[in-house]
């Protein structure tokens, strides 16, 4: 059985991540005949390394996008034989199993080829044209019969790419070979008629360009999210929990309450972790009074304090190593379409401004060949001082849109805004507005 995938946006913060994680765990519980895993689609952030190492908890595996791949059809399970093995041994054996394809492997388990009733029954017309007798045919080797011209395939290989390749091969099976050659499935034409999609739930993103690569092929069974409406389509109703809160994270807890699914420990914390993060130690304007209830509630559980969990949380991000310039411009950054042209607008939470404004022009660079490699009107930058509550806004491309936003110069390529902690509440929709 294949799992339903949990994941959030692209560039993962913590409340992606965390909430994936609770929310699979949530779903397992509810729905137990289905599997739900949680996967990331980024690498992962300081503050959600030092929580998972807390609790013990295995980190979402790193998935490179969701397109259907050849393990997604194929049939396993296949039947094999040695290449030492008579053709009768063969014919026998998938009369038994009643197929009509055998995998053939040297002694060591590694694929050599395939023998197929197909074969078998060109042999008995072959034999009519000589003098053969059926026993010495059936006596023969299967190595020395079998067809190595079937299409082999890695078990990630993308679908769209392969499936005109298997429709036009001369053999009608195509097979699916590990690293270690050894093949694990077999793919028909048939099996491509209908080509399964992924099975998704997304959390914390509903927008296709935050989303995985090959989403809009996929099929989205869920969304759990606190952001605008985006783009996401879905060919039948599904359900979809969008409300104005700080954290995914509080709404996921707030499943947990719906269901009446016990919170454990280690899932609690991770939830409180990221409400803690999303709404800036619930200092953010996005942060509601239900935010706050929950977190008290999930400190409860964990036997914390809520605010003083989130300040050694908040911590452990600037106890880690100087940040990089692409950790700082790179870890929560996103596009935004603005009309017909495309932005991009990170953030970056810090308790020491001063020390990250000394790598000022470095992160101007940065942005500017961003601007350059991908075509964005702007990219702009926001270092968000959790103390002093406001943000250091640094940009490269045209400042206009965001200048008149903000009414300030940006002259320089950056500015002081007091009073800016959130990108949803406070920029995104505000350059949106201006730039109409
Ligand atoms: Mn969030």
């Amino acid at each position: 059985m294949h799992p339903i995938l949990v994941l959030g946006h692209r560039n993962p913060d913590n409340d992606s991540i965390c909430s994936a994680l609770a929310y699979a765990y949530l779903k397992s519980q509810v729905d137990p005949d289905q599997l739900y895993e949680a996967v990331r689609l980024g690498p992962l952030p300081h503050e959600t390394r030092w929580i998972l190492d807390r609790y013990n908890i295995q980190a979402p595996e790193l998935i490179p996008h969701v397109y259907s791949r050849a393990c997604d059809v194929m049939t396993s399970g296949v039947i094999s034989i040695y290449d030492d093995a008579s053709l009768l041994d063969a014919g026998l054996l998938m009369r038994e199993k009643n197929i009509r394809a055998l995998v053939v492997t040297d002694s060591n388990g590694r694929y050599r080829g395939l023998f197929t009733t197909r074969m078998l029954a060109e042999l008995f017309i072959s034999e009519l044209e000589s003098s053969r007798s059926r026993q010495e045919t059936l006596a023969e080797r299967v190595e020395n019969h079998l067809d190595a011209r079937a299409l082999s395939l890695k078990p990630d290989a993308l679908l769209k790419d392969v499936a005109g390749d298997i429709l036009t091969a001369s053999l009608r099976e195509a097979v699916v070979l590990d690293d270690d050659s050894r093949c694990i499935g077999i793919i028909t034409r048939t099996d491509l008629v209908r080509i399964p999609r992924r099975r998704i739930i997304l959390v914390d993103h509903n927008e296709a360009s935050q989303g995985a690569l090959g989403i809009s092929e996929a099929e989205v069974l869920e969304v759990v999210d606190h952001h605008r409406i985006g783009d996401i389509q879905t060919a039948g109703p599904i359900q979809f929990i969008n409300l104005p809160l700080g954290s995914t994270a509080t709404i996921v807890a707030l499943e947990f309450q719906r269901h009446k699914v016990p919170l454990p420990e280690h899932i609690a914390a991770i939830l409180l972790s990221a409400v803690m993060t999303d709404t800036i130690l619930l200092k953010s304007p996005t942060c509601t009074p239900t935010d706050r209830e929950i977190a008290s509630f999930l400190g409860d559980i964990i036997g914390m304090d809520a605010l003083e969990f989130g300040v050694e949380l908040f911590g452990s991000r600037d106890a880690a190593h100087p940040p990089t310039i692409e950790a700082i411009t790179g870890a929560d950054a996103k596009e935004f379409e603005m009309g017909e042209k495309t932005v991009l607008i990170a953030q970056y939470e810090t308790v020491s401004l001063p020390k990250i404004l000394e790598l000022e022009e470095a992160l101007t660079q940065h942005l500017e060949q961003q601007v350059q490699n991908r075509g964005y009107e702007f990219a702009l930058l926001l270092i968000t001082d959790v103390v002093a509550e406001g943000s250091e806004l640094i940009i490269a491309g045209n400042p206009r849109v965001v200048e008149r936003a903000f009414d300030v110069s940006l002259a320089k390529g950056s500015a002081w805004v007091p009073g800016i902690l959130s990108r949803k509440k406070q920029v995104v929709p505000k350059i949106l507005e201006y730039a109409v």
